[in-house]
């Protein structure tokens, strides 16, 4: 089982609640791409930390690269359209997304992919999430974080200054508009100390 997270125990653990979606900040990116951040999404942050870090079935993966089979630094689990998914609250968050961005999205979120990351080791590469119809529409990937805040980082595809966010404890992180066709993102190696990381990232049918 990955490490407990060291949480700020003023967290209000035990009491596992989603704010409303308010007070989100709104940055727009070139290209049609934005993102939208709302600090402070969730309460009761560690406590769900601790759940999903005993509770999911973390799998480490290996992908091929060049003549090698390298392992992916940072465990997965993958919720499809109809998996229930680990957590009820994550069920209440995917629906409050879904209500949320309806108007702007046109469908709702579906999919749960859940990532691990035990230590600053552990990162995602550069890429966009273009392995399904983000590479051709706008859509929006929604990420809950919790844990250590790393560094997301977003980079525009035909180059020039890109932008660091760093998302916490219990914060959404949402990706918008043309963002993973026209931007990148990676959750970069860290040589600091840096403890335990999940997030969840909520996507609709056919986004990858
Ligand atoms: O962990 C994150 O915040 C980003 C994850 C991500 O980019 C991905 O799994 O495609």
């Amino acid at each position: 089982m990955p490490a407990p997270f060291q949480g700020s125990l003023l967290d209000g653990f035990g009491a596992i609640e989603l704010e409303p979606l308010t007070n989100i900040r709104r940055t727009h990116l070139s290209d049609g791409a934005w993102v939208d951040l709302r600090p402070g999404w969730l309460r009761g942050a560690d406590e769900l930390f601790d759940r999903l870090a005993t509770a999911v079935p973390w799998r480490g993966e290996q992908r091929p690269m060049y003549d090698r089979v390298v392992d992916v630094p940072r465990l997965l689990c993958f919720y499809g359209e109809s998996a229930p998914l680990p957590d009820p609250v994550l069920t209440q968050a995917r629906e409050a997304l879904s209500e949320h961005y309806r108007a702007e999205l046109g469908e709702p979120f579906r999919t749960a992919g859940l990532c691990f990351y035990r230590d600053g080791r552990d990162s995602v590469a550069w890429h966009g999430d273009t392995l399904g119809r983000g590479a051709a529409q706008d859509t929006m990937v929604a990420i809950l974080t919790l844990g250590a805040p790393r560094p997301l980082l977003l980079r525009p595809r035909t180059g020039g200054a890109g932008l660091r966010f760093q998302p916490g404890h219990g914060d959404l992180f949402v990706m918008g508009g043309s963002c993973q066709r026209t931007w990148e993102h990676a959750v970069p190696k860290s040589r600091r100390a840096t403890g335990p990381r999940i997030s969840i990232q909520f996507r609709p049918r056919g986004v990858r």
